[in-house]
């Protein structure tokens, strides 16, 4: 544990709890995000050799390494990095053609959404099964119509989409699939890596995922035409000096964001292995807590364990989502309600009378219920204790933890 994390208190009571006057249990906060910075060395070294060669970016040594380690690691014939996942959506919209409507899933981060949106692409907001938290497929299916051109699954927390009922879906209505898998690397389905389904796949590398580029992504694609399209649209459509064949935008990924993906490439074990065991604290941690459920990773696929979800059932804890985030957040543990309250109802996107009146049940459920909690290499057994046993007591004394939450409210 680190000397900023050091706890200052236990809390074996309510009492101990920061809403009810003590001290917060850290006195530096813990946040869902935390970079993994593990291979210092490596990393420096690689950069010296970066400047030695006087290449910084435009598709330099380290980005065409990176690229093939990640097309090999995902076992699939092209990878094209990009500056970062965002941008990667937004050339693949563009470089599969879609137009008109798209159909993506409203629980999953913004930028699926906007991705579409910048391009005048109109997403079309689908629920969720809240039992996995991705796409629902007979949602998907009801929303098809003449004009939609394509469905984008979110692989959500690293668990991959039904992929083969969405892609009976695609092929039945001649629609293009394609998977925004930015918690996903490193993730199987039916021991299938993720990186392979759908026309192709985008992965974040952003400081907050578990392998990091500082800024970064992929999309990743056995469809070799796609691909160079691809490179050439990220690249502002040059095909070569003075030749410009594309309408293009610069999407390129640096060297030195190269540098840290590769590093951390070769840490790829460690790394997931470190929220493999995060993880499995947190469920004997939070095992028997009354109205919290871990969601689980399947056993018999490969995971990265990149999001400890917990759902909240405010029946059985007597306390709300927002109320636990509260107490945490007063322990200083910056606990995140991703991705309340879904996209279709972000200001961005409820004032549009398109989605005006929308209701996605299991989204506006699910996005009520989970708070994401801090794992990767910031925090290990004694914080996740910590953590823990706060929530157990908060549960543990509801009734006084809501009346103190509340207080203000009902008097
Ligand atoms: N699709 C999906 C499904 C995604 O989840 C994302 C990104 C994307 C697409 C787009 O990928 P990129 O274009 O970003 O490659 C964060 C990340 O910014 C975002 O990349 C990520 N998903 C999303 C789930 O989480 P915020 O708004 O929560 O970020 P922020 O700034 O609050 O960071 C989280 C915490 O991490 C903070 O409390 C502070 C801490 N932090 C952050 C950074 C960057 C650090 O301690 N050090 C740092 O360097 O979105």
């Amino acid at each position: 544990m680190s000397a900023a994390l050091l706890p200052t208190k236990s809390i074996n009571a309510p009492a101990d709890l920061a809403v009810l006057g003590a001290p917060p249990l850290f006195a530096d906060k813990l946040h869902v995000g935390r970079p993994n910075v593990l291979g210092r060395e490596r990393f420096r070294r690689r950069v010296e050799e970066m400047f030695d060669s006087g290449w910084l970016s435009n598709n330099g040594p380290l980005v065409r390494e990176f690229e093939r380690r990640v097309a090999d690691y995902v076992g699939v014939r092209n990878c094209v990095a990009v500056c970062n996942a965002t941008i990667g959506l937004e050339l693949l919209i563009r470089a599969a053609g879609l137009r008109g409507e798209v159909i993506v899933p409203s629980f999953t981060f913004i930028a699926t959404a906007h991705a579409l949106t910048w391009h005048g692409v109109t997403p079309v907001f689908a629920d969720i099964d809240p039992a996995t938290h991705c796409l629902d497929p007979e949602s998907v299916e009801r929303l098809v119509t003449p004009d939609t051109s394509g469905v984008i699954g979110t692989h959500l927390w690293g668990r991959p989409c039904p992929v083969e009922a969405l892609d009976d879906i695609a092929r039945r209505h001649d629609l293009v699939l394609m998977y925004d898998a930015a918690h996903a690397f490193g993730c199987t389905r039916g021991g299938r890596m993720v990186g392979g389904f759908g026309l192709a796949e985008v992965f974040s590398f952003h400081a907050t995922k578990f392998l990091n580029s500082f800024e970064g992504g992929a999309i990743t694609t056995d469809d070799d035409e796609l691909a160079a399209r691809l490179r050439l649209m990220k690249n502002f459509g040059f095909a070569g000096y003075d030749k410009v064949v594309y309408l293009g935008t610069n999407g390129k990924m640096t060297e030195v964001c190269a540098a840290m993906g590769l590093t951390n490439l070769e840490l790829i074990d460690e790394l997931v292995a470190i929220n493999r065991a995060n993880h499995a604290r947190y469920k004997a941690g939070l095992g028997g807590v009354a109205g919290l459920r871990l969601m689980e990773y399947d056993a018999r696929e490969r995971s990265n364990y990149q999001y400890v979800v917990v759902e909240v059932d405010e029946a059985r804890a007597g306390l709300t989502r927002d109320e636990l985030i509260e107490i945490l957040h007063r322990e200083n543990v910056l606990a995140r309600r991703y991705f309340w309250p879904g996209c279709h109802r972000m200001e961005a996107y409820r004032g549009d009378p398109r989605y005006a009146g929308l209701s996605l049940p299991a989204t506006e459920l699910v996005s009520s219920r989970v708070l994401v909690l801090p794992t990767g290499a910031a925090v290990g057994e004694a914080e996740i204790g910590l953590i823990c046993d706060a929530l157990r007591v908060a549960v543990g004394g509801a009734g006084e933890v809501a009346r103190a939450l509340r207080g203000g409210a009902e008097g």
